[in-house]
């Protein structure tokens, strides 16, 4: 593993782990001290070019979508394609070289649950189906670090419109690749995998809830979550899971991986709101990814006019963790 010094800006890991995953891995390191664990379940393979494999690679670049610009100077690409947070790859932010071992060829999504009728599809039959185009959204994850990015891809709400919902749908979850062999951190038991996430329904069919398949007029790059990620730029980056390979619709509320993990820092909602700090960290300012540069955060993280409308009437909840 790199092991790089971290600026002074930067939360150290340790902060933004959960405790409880920490003791967790302790008592598993001392376990596998004892027995030869460690042994039976190599880690990492590394290596391999950071190119993503061709198949979709004739559809890009796409015609911008002049609606989602943001006055931000747009993140430097290797910033945004080298910096990164995936789990499955590692706690850690340089995980982009190991992620080139995630298979995305071939790659199908089940759409399921209280829909008309379940189905499965490939990916390029998915992209056939949907409305390309590109949108320069920002990024701000709840660790305070933010980018400002151009994904191409469609509207969420193609994607729930092919599903047929019934009307008793209330959400939409959402989730990540689980096969333990799709990637080392898979095998990290102490983790509540399969990545899930999850939206309401008004929240999937908001304008702004966005699937990305491409970044940087390209096909998207494994480590950003190849070959089809969420983006919902008004709240904090963990939402937007990545590589996803299941969309199921449910009447009852999803708890999404982060709230197993840490029930009292990361919520269901996660909208973003520099006036509520994370319980171990302020939200106020986030640093721009590519630059030294720290900037006052927004509420919803400047989106306030696109969604403020879909949380006027719930009441009693935490909003923003
Ligand atoms: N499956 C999965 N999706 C994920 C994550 C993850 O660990 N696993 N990390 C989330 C977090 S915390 C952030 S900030 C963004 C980072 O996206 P990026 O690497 O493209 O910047 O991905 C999100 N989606
Ligand atoms: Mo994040």
């Amino acid at each position: 593993m790199l092991i790089k010094k971290k600026p002074g800006w930067e939360i150290p890991e340790s902060a933004v782990t959960p405790e409880l995953v920490y003791a967790d891995r302790r008592r598993f390191i001392q376990t596998a001290a004892v027995g030869s664990l460690l042994a039976a379940a190599p880690f990492p393979v590394w290596g391999k070019e950071n190119t993503p494999e061709a198949p979709s690679a004739h559809r890009y670049p796409v015609e911008r979508n002049p609606k989602y610009t943001v006055e931000r100077e747009m993140t430097a690409q290797k910033a945004a394609e080298t910096y990164n947070n995936f789990y499955e790859f590692g706690s850690h932010k340089e995980i982009s070289k190991a992620a080139q071992e995630l298979k995305i060829d071939p790659w199908t999504v089940t759409i399921d649950g209280m829909v008309e009728k379940p189905f499965q599809i490939g990916i390029d039959e998915l992209l056939d189906k949907m409305p390309l185009e590109e949108r320069v959204y920002r990024h701000r994850c709840v660790e305070a670090w933010a980018m400002t990015v151009p994904w191409s891809g469609f509207p969420l709400r193609s994607l729930v419109d092919l599903a047929k919902p019934m009307s008793g749908a209330k959400y939409l979850q959402m989730q990540t690749f689980g096969e333990k062999g799709m990637a080392p951190g898979l095998r990290q038991f102490w983790y509540p995998w399969p990545y899930t996430e999850g939206l309401t329904m008004a929240e999937a069919r908001n304008d702004l809830a966005f699937i990305a398949t491409g970044l940087y007029g390209k096909p998207i790059p494994k480590q950003n979550g190849a070959p089809l990620r969420l983006a919902v730029p008004w709240k904090y980056g963990f939402k937007s899971l990545k590589s996803i390979v299941r969309f199921t619709f449910t009447d009852k509320r999803p708890v999404t991986f982060w709230e197993k993990i840490g029930p009292k820092e990361y919520g269901f909602w996660a909208n973003v709101n520099p006036d509520v700090k994370h319980p171990r960290w302020s939200q106020a300012t986030e640093r721009l990814l590519g630059s030294e540069e720290r900037v006052p955060t927004r509420i919803y993280n400047g989106y306030e006019e696109f969604v403020a409308d879909i949380y006027t009437g719930i009441k009693g909840q935490k909003l923003f963790m």
